[in-house]
């Protein structure tokens, strides 16, 4: 894994992408594969907030439609009422950046006026609107923009995945929207991509693309890797329920993270922080003396 000195401007906080960042996952959604209904009320997402930062997590990610294969979108009213007072709560309480994980350009303005430093779109800004509602907000605020790859939607996106080559279309894709980007005025220090693991992809395509990943690594922006819990993990793990996908979870984000990931977007923060803290201290091509323990 090379280091370089990369960091990504969050709105008015920034992040040291020296190291590998740990971006945990806030799900207030009754619906979501794993943690769905378990933070739906809003103290129950605070406190889950607060135990993410406090378990080591960089930013957060606070989403209010689930995205999971087959999922029923909801309506803007419902997606603002389950976010904005999450995100209003907590951007006066943690230090920590908040990533809000939306597609609808009304929520990400609103967001971003609410206080979130990111908008993380898993339609790749695609949908009417959410293009200048991202320019705007990378322009105006600062915030930070990641980018992410599906096939189809999320309805119908694992009916029929197909690629000639995953890799090479998944990041010509992505070359083309960080080049979209960067057109409009948007600095390469607030744009993250993301190969997207499981969205419009077979498990042949999901293992294709995870080998691939230091080539993703090296089209430029840092590179967000979101396998934590994911169908994958558990079909290669002999149909493991999602429950049992923790610590594979983990070794996968470090694998990641070995390619050239710089952020994990994950469910188990304690379990990734461990993981990523031993690979800093242990990995072979570290040979400076310095330690990383503490971290
Ligand atoms: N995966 C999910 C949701 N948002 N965003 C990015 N950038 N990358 C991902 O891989 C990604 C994402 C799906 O996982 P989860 O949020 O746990 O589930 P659900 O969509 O059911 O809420």
């Amino acid at each position: 894994m090379t280091i370089d000195a990369a960091v990504l401007q969050c709105g008015d906080r920034i992040l040291d992408l020296a190291r590998p960042r740990i971006m945990g996952i806030l799900n207030v959604t009754p619906d979501s594969f794993s943690d769905g209904g378990h933070h739906a009320r809003i103290d129950q997402a605070l406190a889950r907030a607060r135990a993410m930062q406090a378990e080591g997590a960089d930013l957060l990610d606070i989403g209010g439609e689930s995205t999971r294969p087959g999922a029923i979108p909801v309506t803007l009213e419902e997606e603002r009422r389950r976010v904005l007072p999450v995100i209003e709560a907590l951007r006066a309480e943690l230090d920590v950046p908040l990533s809000v994980d939306t597609m609808k350009p009304e929520l990400m303005r609103e967001a971003v006026a609410a206080g979130a430093g990111m908008l993380n779109d898993v339609n790749g800004f695609r949908a009417a609107g959410a293009l200048e509602a991202a320019f705007v907000a990378a322009r105006e605020h600062g915030v930070a923009l990641c980018t992410m790859h599906m096939q189809g939607e999320p309805q119908s996106m694992q009916q029929a995945p197909q690629y000639r080559d995953v890799v090479v279309e998944v990041g010509g894709f992505l070359r083309q929207r960080v080049a979209e980007l960067e057109g409009a005025g948007v600095p390469r220090g607030q744009i993250l991509i993301d190969p997207g693991f499981g969205f419009g992809k077979t498990l042949d395509h999901n293992v294709a693309l995870f080998r691939g990943l230091s080539r993703l690594a090296g089209i430029g922006p840092p590179l967000l890797v979101g396998v934590s819990r994911k169908s994958m993990i558990g079909q290669l793990l002999g149909e493991r329920p999602v429950a049992g996908r923790g610590p594979g979870s983990a070794v996968a984000g470090l694998l990641a993270a070995q390619a050239g990931a710089r952020v994990l977007r994950v469910h188990d923060v304690a379990a990734t922080r461990d993981a990523l803290a031993l690979y800093l201290a242990l990995r072979p091509d570290r040979g400076d003396g310095q330690d990383d323990r503490g971290n």
